[in-house]
């Protein structure tokens, strides 16, 4: 049928067969990168990665910063009610750097209950020395206020592990028109494709803020035998009395590669959600399957747990055997990991950036918070005859200029000024 071992080189085509899909799946199942794509996270948004970011910091190319943001959409005048994380969620950067499946590394990041909306809560950060031991760090979260300028953020730097942590709400640095995209592809599904659709120009993210958590640590911590790295981010929760009883009864399992095999019974922990190169899960999972995706590991998808369900919604919609082939080659022989290399020089975020800029750098080489994602899909999708995207072409704020990197949260406004959102 199609072949699994194909180049690393083929890895923006691959975007490219996966964004084809994208444009002819039901509009229901378009939504984001990854936020509320199944019903298993959509109903617990504390554990709802939404986007994962990978990249060299632009002004120290020694430094590599991994970015996880979950619970989105937060309005600025719910700032203090939610900006807090969830104290039962265990939230994990996995590394991979041999080139296969197993994650070798992990950073796991777990957070105090909040005492008072006023008080910052201690994240712990247990930093990999090596494939089993750790550091283990603190860190204070940045506070909310409801007034019209927002705190600063607030940096931990650990001088024994080069590390530098930030953990808060920051604009959503995801930009993306959603309806335009969902019209265009109801469009494409009638029959009758309508690029007009993509005129909007409104970025449904706009004006909203997330949950962002950010480490910077030295590359030489996480790089393995190459210098490609490989990046998957997860959630995970205690598991219930009734789960310990039967993962009791089957064993523990022990060690990084093991629990890679078995993340659903990880230590009393259970798997609630992944994301590692966007719109796997969104794009080419069925839905009936979007739970069971998230639930499992790079080396499910190696195992070829999701094979058959990706071929078939390919062959579906007329994917040809190469496409199918090189998207194989991505979601299934090595697993769904954001792949960075450690080696290719980075000087910017990607804002305002297209794939096609001199220099580009970016997605799907790792992933910048200013990378336009949906344009790189979406120029595939139309088979390069859309160069101009979505049409929204970048973060509607600027990006920071220093670590975290990501722009301060949207406040609430005096009257009569109107905030940023462009439903
Ligand atoms: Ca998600
Ligand atoms: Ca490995
Ligand atoms: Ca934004
Ligand atoms: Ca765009």
């Amino acid at each position: 049928m199609f072949c699994f071992q194909l180049k690393k080189t083929a890895t923006l085509a691959v975007i490219m067969a996966m964004a084809s899909m994208g444009i002819l799946m039901p509009v229901s199942q378009i939504k984001a990168a990854d936020h509320a794509e199944s019903t298993s996270v959509a109903g617990d948004p504390g554990a709802d990665i939404g986007d994962l970011f990978a990249f060299l910091n632009p002004t120290d190319n020694t430094k590599v910063v991994l970015a996880m943001s979950v619970e989105g959409f937060i309005v600025p005048s719910e700032l203090l009610n939610i900006g807090f994380f969830s104290p039962d969620v265990t939230y994990r950067f996995e590394i991979e750097n041999t080139g296969d499946a197993i994650p070798d590394l992990k950073i796991d990041v777990t957070f105090s209950p909040q005492i008072a909306r006023n008080a910052p809560q201690i994240a712990t950060i247990k930093i990999p020395r090596g494939k089993r031991n750790f550091t283990t760090i603190t860190a204070t979260t940045t506070v909310q206020t409801l007034s019209a300028v927002s705190n600063p953020f607030a940096v931990t730097t650990n001088s024994a592990t080069g590390a530098k942590f930030f953990a808060g709400l920051t604009d959503d640095p995801f930009y993306f028109d959603i309806v335009g995209f969902n019209r265009f592809v109801s469009s494409v599904t009638s029959g009758a494709p309508d690029l007009t659709r993509l005129q909007r120009s409104r970025d449904s993210f706009a004006g909203y803020n997330i949950h962002m958590i950010a480490i910077e640590l030295p590359a030489a911590t996480l790089r393995g035998n190459s210098n490609i790295i490989g990046v998957n981010s997860v959630t995970l929760r205690k598991r219930s009395n009734s789960e310990n009883d039967k993962a009791e009864v089957e064993g523990k399992a022990e060690g990084i590669e093991e629990e890679s095999a078995k993340n659903s019974s990880d230590g009393g922990l259970v798997q609630v959600d992944r994301n590692g190169v966007p719109a796997v899960n969104t794009v080419l999972i069925p839905f009936a399957r979007k739970n069971q995706y998230n639930a499992s590991t790079p080396r499910d998808d190696a195992d070829g747990l999701f094979a058959g369900d990706i071929v078939a919604t390919l062959t579906s919609l007329g994917t040809n055997a190469t496409n199918i082939g090189i998207l194989a080659n991505v979601a299934v022989a090595n697993g769904d990991y954001l792949r960075l290399n450690l080696s290719t020089p980075n000087t910017s975020l990607g804002f305002g950036e297209r794939a096609t800029t001199p220099g580009y750098t970016g997605f799907p080489n790792g992933r910048r918070p200013g990378d336009d994602t949906v344009d790189v899909l979406l120029y595939f999708i139309t088979n390069q005859a859309v160069t101009t995207g979505d049409n929204v072409n970048s973060n509607d704020v600027p990006l920071g200029t220093a670590f975290p990197f990501f722009a301060r949260p949207n406040q609430p406004l005096e009257n009569p000024a109107v905030d940023n959102t462009r439903n």
